[in-house]
């Protein structure tokens, strides 16, 4: 169905790669049929979730990262979400031209994503997106996301590590405590540590931590850097190395991805749900029906979705007399057919190529 665009993907083909993103972003058919195709490959890039206010420089400390990573031979994806930019546009383009010295490096890879054109929601299609840079090869990922709101929990949620970072400029510190970004802080930074208030800010931070509800997350170190004259990137790369050590130390890691993966298929259900308020005419047709009576009282909002979440599992139910009882959804209606691999040709695609010797170079 994709021309052989997975195992392009796979076969660390950057064109292929950009192409892919495209779809997945989409959340066109080909797209979801990609990203089915490719999950088996997936599992082996670390994610590292790089969020905090407007400005603070997260794509500037994003590109201080990539260049000392690249030194350590590794090969990195970059997403840049920016649901703003729906509105201004300039951000993204600043990224751009900022990550252009990256561009003829094939083991760097740099996406912006733009919340327009995105289907289905920001969060599915970054996690896809991680996804087929995790098959192309990448060892890191960097998910960056700008502004502050439900959409940088969520991406946080698709990432092993995540770093805070906020600026000693207007009170960018206590702002993101108060969003709610503490929470998800496995790292803190306080950028721009070149002006003044660095170390107010990172007090700031440090005083917060005593009040955190989740055990895990209840210490994250606070680094200081200027991201503009590279300075305290080594010691932050530590930091995220050290946590990412602790996460893998343990069965913490395995944990956070299996509820990064439960948000992910959770969102599927509900999208696919949705979407089939569109596409399955019984479906519509009885909606339709239930709201008149829901308009003229004769039922309340509550038992009309309980009729049509009835008529939605009585739809997608087996045959019955199978004792799997309504709940099993087979191929949901709409949703496209089962398009991965055949076991057969999984088999292939699904095996990851031996790592390469320490230090040496890439083949790809
Ligand atoms: N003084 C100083 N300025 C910095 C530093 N890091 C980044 N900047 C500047 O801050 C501005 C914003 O940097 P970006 O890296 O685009 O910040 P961002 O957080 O990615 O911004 P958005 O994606 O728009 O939220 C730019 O003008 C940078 O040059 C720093 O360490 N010190
Ligand atoms: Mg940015």
């Amino acid at each position: 169905m994709n021309d052989g665009l997975a195992a392009r993907i796979a076969a660390g083909d950057r064109l292929a790669l950009a192409k892919g993103l495209t779809l997945v972003e989409r959340g066109v058919p080909e797209g979801v049929a990609l990203a089915c195709e490719l999950f088996p490959r997936t599992g082996h890039a670390y994610r590292v979730g790089i969020t905090g206010p407007p400005g603070v420089g997260k794509s500037t400390l994003a590109g201080a990262l990539v260049r000392l990573l690249r030194k350590r031979n590794e090969r990195i994806g970059v997403i840049a979400v920016d649901p703003s930019s729906a509105f201004t546009g300039g951000a993204l383009l600043g990224d751009r031209v900022r990550m252009q010295e990256f561009a003829p490096d094939a083991d760097v890879f740099i996406r912006s994503m733009a919340t327009r054109g995105v289907l289905g929601g920001l969060a599915r299609a970054t996690m896809d997106s991680a996804d087929l840079m995790d098959a192309y090869g990448a060892d890191w990922i960097l998910l960056e996301t700008a502004g502050v709101g439900q959409s940088e929990i969520d991406v946080a949620e698709a990432a092993d590590t995540t770093v805070v970072v906020v600026s000693p400029e207007s009170g960018d510190g206590i702002q993101a405590l108060k969003a709610g970004l503490a929470e998800i802080a496995d790292v803190f930074v306080v950028n721009k540590a070149d002006r003044e208030g660095a170390e107010r800010t990172e007090r700031d931070l440090l005083a917060a931590q005593e009040f955190h509800a989740d055990p895990a997350r209840r210490s994250p170190p606070v680094f200081r850097t200027s991201a503009e004259r590279n300075e305290g990137i080594e010691a932050l790369l530590e930091g995220i190395v050290a946590h990412r050590s602790r996460m893998e130390g343990g069965t913490a890691l395995r944990e956070r991805r299996r509820s990064s993966l439960a948000a992910h298929v959770k969102r599927i259900v509900v999208d696919r749900v949705r979407e089939m308020f569109g596409t399955n005419p019984a479906l519509a047709r009885r909606f339709e029906e239930c709201l008149s009576r829901v308009e003229s009282r004769g039922v309340g909002p509550y038992e009309a979705a309980n009729e049509l979440l009835e008529l939605l599992f009585e739809t997608n139910a087996p045959s019955r007399g199978e004792g799997n009882g309504p709940l099993s959804l087979p191929t949901a209606g709409t949703a496209p057919a089962r398009q991965g691999p055949p076991r057969s040709a999984r088999g292939k695609l699904g095996q990851r190529p031996p790592p390469p010797a320490e230090g040496g170079a890439r083949s790809r």
